[in-house]
């Protein structure tokens, strides 16, 4: 970290006064889409418990701040382009870029804090992770689903976690053509995985990518992920609820469903439940259903179910969306939704700090020299793994201190 990223955790400042009333009267309770309006007065004052997070101004050139100022106004302001902008920063690998990037989100936090608190200290965005295997329909569910929450006065924000964009840089929905209605609406914003960096990396920015969605006015975030890797795992971590889509296909497509991502499923929605499809779709929902049952409840205010959907009939879409919504009225009235937002963040922290720390022991060079030699022979059983672990983080920590 620079100086100025040490000095942006040193000064606990305030934001300019000249930003943050833009959607004075805006309405907070977004996913509910009911109730607290904040006046202005109230944004005010929620504004002024809430402004001592940002970096101090003295730490900004001219143009950077200029630069902050009009992207978080644009943002707050519901504007796209702001959105799409603020992403690209927050996915940036230039340093001096990320640092903005953080004080960017420090201000969006604060932003959202002050609309949760308007809400009762409610989340102001509900979201959802989507996972399934490839094929299993899941743009196309996106796509009749999201026209639906549009047209039902939502604004949602599709974002995609893609492992293969890692290492062969394409990009999950890069192309969109299963979304061609959503990606023409004024109150949907699709973004595309980004080209490039580990699957770490990726998911730092889709979280992050998150709050400046929520930030921007998007009451529902679908997380889209496709079923390989770990990718899955990470997006069921950063959401309030996890759906797994699975198409009613014979066992050897369903055998790459990893049994674990199971466990993990709010909701199993199997697709495609239309035409010859049906009695498949329903074979498996009834398989499915039983496999559930012997799982380890996770929450003690829902029972993950399965249901059917079709996007090409639109059979059972509207069910599923209120699955979705009893799911979410349920966790947030027994306080659970809020509770995993909490433990999702310490479980982030702790993974990018696991992340960085080993990325830094196997960038230094004592261990970079040690490493070959104590690999070889740890392999051919001449010292212990142990021993090995031993030896490289005392030459990591003799050198490091
Ligand atoms: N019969 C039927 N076919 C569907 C339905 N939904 C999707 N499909 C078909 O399934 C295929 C895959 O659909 P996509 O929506 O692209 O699936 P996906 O999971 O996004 O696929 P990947 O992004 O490649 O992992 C396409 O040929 C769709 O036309 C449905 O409800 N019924
Ligand atoms: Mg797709």
């Amino acid at each position: 970290m620079g100086r100025f990223g040490l000095s942006l955790l040193r000064h606990i400042s305030t934001l300019p006064s000249s930003i943050s009333v833009h959607r004075a009267t805006r309405t907070c309770c977004l996913h509910q889409r009911v109730s607290v309006s904040c006046s202005r007065s109230t944004n005010l004052s929620c504004q002024q418990r809430t402004v001592s997070t940002a970096v101090s101004q003295q730490e900004l050139s001219g143009p950077e701040q200029r630069l902050l100022d009009k992207l978080y106004g644009g943002l707050i302001g519901g504007q796209r382009a702001s959105l799409a902008e603020s992403i690209t920063l927050v996915e940036t690998q230039h340093p001096r870029k990320k640092e903005l990037a953080q004080v960017l989100l420090q201000r969006v936090l604060a932003y959202r804090r002050q609309q949760e608190s308007c809400n009762g200290g409610k989340p102001v965005a509900f979201r959802v992770g989507l996972s399934g295997p490839p094929g299993a329909g899941k743009s196309s569910f996106i796509e009749v689903v999201g026209k639906m929450l549009t047209g039902r006065g939502h604004k949602l924000a599709v974002l995609a976690v893609d492992p293969s964009s890692c290492t062969t840089g394409g990009s999950l929905m890069g192309d969109k053509t299963r979304m061609t209605e959503l990606s023409r609406d004024m109150n949907a914003f699709i973004r595309p995985s980004p080209t490039s960096g580990t699957l770490g990396g990726v998911t730092r920015t889709t979280n992050e990518a998150i709050v400046l969605c929520e930030g921007a006015g998007y009451d529902v975030v679908l997380v889209e992920t496709v079923g390989v890797g770990q990718s899955e795992f990470a997006v069921a971590d950063m959401v309030d609820m996890f759906v797994l889509l699975i198409p009613p296909a014979g066992g050897d497509e369903l055998q790459g469903i990893k049994r674990g991502i199971i466990e993990k499923a709010d909701l199993v929605v199997v697709t495609k439940s239309d035409g010859d499809l049906v009695v498949p779709a329903r074979r498996i929902q009834a398989e499915y259903t039983s496999a559930l049952k012997l799982l380890r409840k996770k929450s003690k205010s829902w029972n993950p179910k399965v249901v059917r959907a079709s996007s090409h009939t639109n059979e059972g879409i509207p069910e599923v969306w209120a699955k979705m919504e009893s799911y979410r009225d349920a966790m947030l009235a027994s306080g659970e939704l809020q509770g995993r937002r909490r433990a999702q963040q310490k479980v982030w922290m702790w993974s990018l700090i696991q992340e960085s720390v080993l990325s830094h022991f196997q960038n230094h060079p004592s261990v970079g020299e040690a490493l070959p030699h104590l690999e070889e022979r740890v392999t051919k059983g001449v010292i212990s793994p142990g021993l090995a672990a031993d030896l490289l983080l005392k030459a990591f920590s003799s050198s490091s201190s």
